[in-house]
């Protein structure tokens, strides 16, 4: 646990900080169910998700499957030994989202890559994650840390439509050991981030394992708001990588239960919404 050492040892709780309506997971998954993009030409949002090695980019995949469907689902393979070192997620893979009946899928998209390393050669290349938000980058793609994919690559795609493209970048960060993100992490991220501005996509955060971060957010995720740890996570990320305050969002992924829980999916739900709104507003304005 990073964030237990440098928790102050003054009262952990303080005023709430954002306000969450924590009954309204209905009216949030019913939003998610009726959303249908107004763009004719984009059938689905396409999510992306980056982020340092073993951030839980997979594990938020899943723990959105499992809100969804109200069971716990591991579709995207996620590694409970990945302490830091070695990235899990090797290969590009788009994660549809079923809706109930066969063949039915919600109209969003999830890209899975590779974390993201401090050292040079380590993880995702940067130009591989602008390469991917432009649509160059095709399914099932194994990521080399050694160099960007060439155009001759079979797949390598070089002539993306709108729907090939990003329309939502989600950088998922670890809630209780950012504040560890080495500066050449912090680099690549804000390189990242610099490219999807230029490119005009929306970008939020999702900050993971605050049960990790916060024994008062374990003993209950709806202290969240009022956990003084998680508000300074919070801040630091937004000094560090320039993102405003209201693009980030706390959630605790699904890792250990069996069963679903109103209060997770409740955070789930709420970042998942703004993705919703963030990619909806981009695909609009095109
Ligand atoms: N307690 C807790 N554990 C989490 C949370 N999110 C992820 N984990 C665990 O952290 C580990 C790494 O998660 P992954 O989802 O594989 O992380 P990743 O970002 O996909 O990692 P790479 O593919 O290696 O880059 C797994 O053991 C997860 O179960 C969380 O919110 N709380
Ligand atoms: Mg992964």
């Amino acid at each position: 646990m990073g964030g237990g050492q440098s928790k102050p040892a003054a009262d952990p709780l303080i005023a709430e900080w954002r306000k969450i309506r924590w009954g309204q997971k209905e009216e949030d998954l019913q939003f998610v169910k009726d959303y249908q993009p107004h763009n004719k030409e984009v059938k689905q949002l396409r999510v992306l998700l980056h982020g340092p090695i073993g951030a839980g980019k997979s594990s938020f995949i899943n723990s959105v499957d499992s809100a969804l469907r109200g069971r716990i689902t591991d579709r995207a393979k996620t590694d409970a030994a990945n302490s830091s070192s070695k990235t899990f997620t090797t290969k590009r893979r788009i994660y549809k989202i079923n809706k109930g009946g066969p063949g039915t899928f919600y109209p969003f998209v999830f890209t899975d890559t590779m974390g993201i390393e401090g050292a040079e050669q380590h993880g995702i290349c940067v130009e591989d994650i602008k390469l991917d938000m432009k649509g160059h980058i095709k399914d099932g793609y194994k990521f080399n840390p050694y160099c960007e994919i060439s155009e001759d690559d079979q797949y390598y795609n070089k002539s993306p439509t709108l729907e090939d493209k990003a329309h939502v970048l989600v950088c998922v960060i670890d809630g209780s050991s950012s504040s560890i993100l080495d500066d050449e992490s912090k680099r690549k991220m804000r390189r990242v981030r610099t490219a999807a501005r230029d490119l005009g996509i929306p970008q939020l955060v999702v900050l993971t394992k605050i049960d990790e971060a916060c024994k008062e957010v374990q003993s209950d995720v709806k202290n969240v708001y009022k956990s003084k740890y998680i508000k300074e996570m919070v801040d630091k990320i937004s000094k560090d990588l320039g993102f405003p305050l209201n693009c980030i969002f706390p959630v605790k992924n699904y890792a250990s239960e069996i069963d679903t829980n109103h209060d997770i999916d409740s955070l789930i739900l709420c970042a998942l919404k703004q993705i919703i709104d963030s990619g909806e507003n981009f695909v609009n304005q095109l």
